[in-house]
């Protein structure tokens, strides 16, 4: 077997149902952390817990996408070594809890996300926003346009979709600087979900307009939260395009640091997670796709999708986490 396929099934073997174990644990840590107004706090517990699991899987693992820079975080940080130093090289993007306000004000669709993806398959990108278009599986190839009006993709998403733009539905993020945005979308006759936080589940509920009742994604948010997002898309389905905004002489740096020699170049779903990736997440609080973390008396149930590109196969994982006398959270 060529080593490329050997890594490629291995990956798939050991890894995609051992991903699982990583959001699980991370979504319980900041679940406890629920509706109680610390975000940090929350956080804090995810990324100790993600840290936790994802140093024992078979991997040599390199942090691409993490909790910041080397020095700014204390764990998970961007070019961190972490696994068991015992199976193939990847890299990884990862928000062990994406959403963090969400979760401290016990709002839906917070998540503990992470992907894998071969050496050099993840984008790098600098901690500035990105303006992101995307759509779930089913449209024509290149049906984006990230710099098209937004009438004329909602009217290109309708026709594909044979509905009138009234009957679309585009998720934006709420704040300030997407007024324009929305007001541009409203006149198509279009109906917005606006969002507090957490563009992940936003762009992932692209991928099932019935179940979320979400076709379209618009707006900016952060550049590291896009490429996470290409990586679900890269796998569960669906067209996304991400440019990042660079509009300061320091963030043009940082962007040229991460090896970005453009950084007005839109990239596309593929550019942005190259290669064979697996993606898992897993909810914390209770969502449009997945259930949250549900506490009872003896046990904890957790919510997972853990699904891979080379196959595209889409496994949900409803699990069982049987507590003793105390909680004891160990495996
Ligand atoms: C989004 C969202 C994240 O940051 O990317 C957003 O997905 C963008 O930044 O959950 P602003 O809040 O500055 O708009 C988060 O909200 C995380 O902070």
């Amino acid at each position: 077997m060529p080593a490329k396929a050997k890594t490629a099934a291995v990956m798939d073997r050991v890894l995609t149902l051992e991903l699982v174990r990583v959001t699980e644990r991370a979504a319980v840590a900041a679940a406890m952390f629920r509706g109680r107004g610390d975000e940090i706090a929350a956080d804090r517990a995810a990324v100790a817990a993600m840290h936790a699991e994802l140093e024992k899987l078979p991997i040599k693992g390199r942090i691409v996408i993490g909790e910041g820079e080397k020095g700014e975080a204390e764990a998970l940080f961007v070019g961190e070594k972490v696994g068991n130093g015992k199976g193939p090289a990847v890299d990884i993007a990862l928000d062990p809890l994406e959403g963090k306000t969400i979760c401290a004000k016990n709002l839906p669709n917070s998540l503990a996300v992470v992907a894998i993806a071969q050496r050099n398959g993840l984008l790098k990108v600098p901690a500035i926003y990105m303006d992101k278009i995307a759509v779930g599986p089913g449209y024509p190839d290149g049906i984006l346009d990230i710099d098209a009006p937004p009438a004329e993709m909602i009217g290109r998403v309708a026709e594909a979709k044979g509905v009138r733009p009234r009957d679309v539905s585009i998720c934006i993020l709420d704040r300030p600087r997407h007024a324009g945005l929305i007001e541009e979308v409203r006149a198509t006759g279009a109906s917005i979900r606006l969002i507090g936080d957490g563009d992940v589940a936003g762009i992932i509920h692209t991928t099932d307009p019935e179940e979320t009742g979400i076709d379209m994604y618009l707006g900016s948010g952060g550049a590291p939260e896009g490429v996470l997002a290409a990586a679900a898309l890269r796998c569960i389905g669906g067209q996304m395009c991400g440019r990042l905004i660079a509009d300061t002489p320091e963030k043009r740096t940082a962007v040229e640091r991460a090896g970005i020699a453009d950084s007005k170049r839109v990239f596309s779903t593929e550019e942005m997670a190259a290669g064979d990736v697996v993606f898992a997440a897993t909810g914390v609080t209770d969502g449009n796709l997945l259930g949250g973390v549900h506490f009872h008396e003896d046990f904890v149930t957790t919510d997972t999708i853990v699904t891979r590109s080379h196959t595209g196969t889409q496994r949900w994982v409803h699990t069982r986490h049987r507590l003793g006398g105390k909680f004891d959270f160990a495996d």
